[in-house]
């Protein structure tokens, strides 16, 4: 059984310090388990400013591409089982940022609630198509024959965007319409993804309350 701590402080309550001098929208989790100890924290209305030590270079990499073409701030230190595999590790961080981005929207009054984007790198081009609905449902239509990227299994990227779906309640698309080096296909991926949901967090000054004719989006 995961301990989880969250904490998420509204736009009223913003934490400013120096380390973080962070406005708006944020959440921290901590999930500590016997396979993985994670502390996390997400600023949706950030700068791009990052922090992130999950052990493993490559989801790192992912993670701060994220951060930086989302506008988001993001600090994660994880410790996980990384002797017996990656799996652990990065499917708990995916759950472990899909819970602060789920904290960190609050009741989601006043946002986009939809956001995509196409992002190409060299030969791969990447749709991706977020709905905030707090109604999870993951589509990757991505084939990648390659296994590795480096030591990194491709198939953990499904894991991690399943787990960040889950937990954060939201409706994810990810289709891949060209491509064939696997770096570049899931670079695209996590840069669309960054997008999708920097516009689909984004608030709509037109609009009272939540983007629903149902009147909620709590799923
Ligand atoms: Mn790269």
């Amino acid at each position: 059984m995961a301990k989880t701590t969250k904490r998420s402080v509204g736009a009223a309550g913003a934490r400013r310090g120096a380390s973080a001098p962070t406005r708006g929208r944020v959440a921290t989790v901590n999930r500590k388990t016997k396979e993985t100890d994670i502390r996390l924290t997400l600023a949706l209305d950030g700068t791009g400013r990052y922090d992130v030590h999950t052990g493993i270079a490559f989801l790192d990499h992912m993670l701060e591409l994220l951060t930086r073409h989302g506008f988001f701030d993001l600090t994660v230190k994880a410790t996980g089982d990384l002797h017996v595999d990656y799996h652990h590790t990065v499917e708990d961080v995916g759950l472990v940022l899909g819970q602060a981005i789920r904290e960190a929207l609050g009741e989601k009054a006043g946002i986009r609630r939809f956001g995509e984007a196409t992002v190409p790198l060299d030969e791969a081009l990447v749709q991706t198509v977020v709905d905030l609905s707090g109604r999870p449902f993951f589509v990757y239509d991505v084939a990648i024959s390659q296994q590795k990227i480096g030591q990194f299994d491709v198939e953990l990227i499904h894991d991690f965007l399943l787990a960040l779906v889950n937990q954060a309640g939201m409706n994810l698309h990810v289709r891949m319409l060209s491509g064939r080096n696997p770096h570049h296909i899931v670079e695209a991926t996590f840069k669309g993804l960054a997008r999708a949901l920097d516009l689909a967090s984004q608030r709509e000054s037109r609009l009272v309350g939540v983007l629903s004719t149902k009147g909620t989006l709590a799923g």
